[in-house]
């Protein structure tokens, strides 16, 4: 099993992660300010699980994979900083409870500890090819949205989304039973993906 084969094998839920409501509305700019305003906090809490996430799995990374995992690491540090301005342009606190799904994701991430390389790995390049595709659904988005469109629409983050799934693809060759655990996180990432977007839509309703 390969990685880049499981968003064709799981074309329903992926869908649904990556062609949410909440990203037509940002490419036609009919998203709720609330909606807008509680995914930003609730990513920028995601984005620090991730970095969490990501520095454990470096630990245990073969020497191949260091390189794009140092990569990742980095952008996440810089990012956290992005929605540091982003959200202190917008006088939003940063300091807010995680929604239950954002606290599902991070319990998620934390297990993946437990799984075995491959799995997580997939799991990663998961969560990054969701958000490549589902800003790219989003694109060119409204005005105000913009900025946000092309953070993960960037030739570069493609580029790393491209080398992660090499990674994952490397990682997966001998397939067996840490094919089924890839399979598995892959589609825990799908409904988690979807089921953040819905967090954010509903956070527009309050
Ligand atoms: C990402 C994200 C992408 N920021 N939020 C969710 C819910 N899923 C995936 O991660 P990154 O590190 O911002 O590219």
């Amino acid at each position: 099993m390969q990685a880049r084969e499981l968003p064709q094998r799981y074309s329903g839920i992926w869908e649904e992660a990556t062609r949410h409501p909440f990203l037509d509305a940002v490419r036609r700019g009919t998203l709720p300010a609330g909606a807008f305003e509680t995914w930003l906090v609730q990513d920028y809490l995601f984005v620090n699980d991730a970095l969490s996430f990501q520095a454990r799995l470096l630990a245990r990374a073969p020497w191949p994979d260091q390189a794009i995992l140092v990569q990742g690491l980095v952008a996440l540090e810089s990012e956290l900083g992005w929605f540091e301005e982003q959200a202190g342009r917008r006088g939003l606190p940063l300091e807010a409870p995680r929604h239950p799904p954002n606290a599902a994701y991070r319990d998620f991430l934390a297990g993946l500890e437990r799984e075995p390389y491959s799995a997580a790995l997939t799991a990663l390049w998961a969560l990054e090819r969701a958000y490549l595709e589902a800003w790219q659904s989003a694109a060119p988005g409204a005005p105000k949205y913009r900025e946000f469109v092309e953070h993960w629409t960037a030739p570069e983050f493609a580029d790393y989304v491209g080398g992660l799934e090499e990674a994952a693809d490397r990682a997966l060759a001998s397939g067996g039973e840490e094919g089924r655990r890839a399979e598995a996180a892959f589609l825990e990432v799908a409904r988690l993906e979807r089921d953040f977007w819905q967090m954010a839509l509903e956070g527009g309703e309050e």
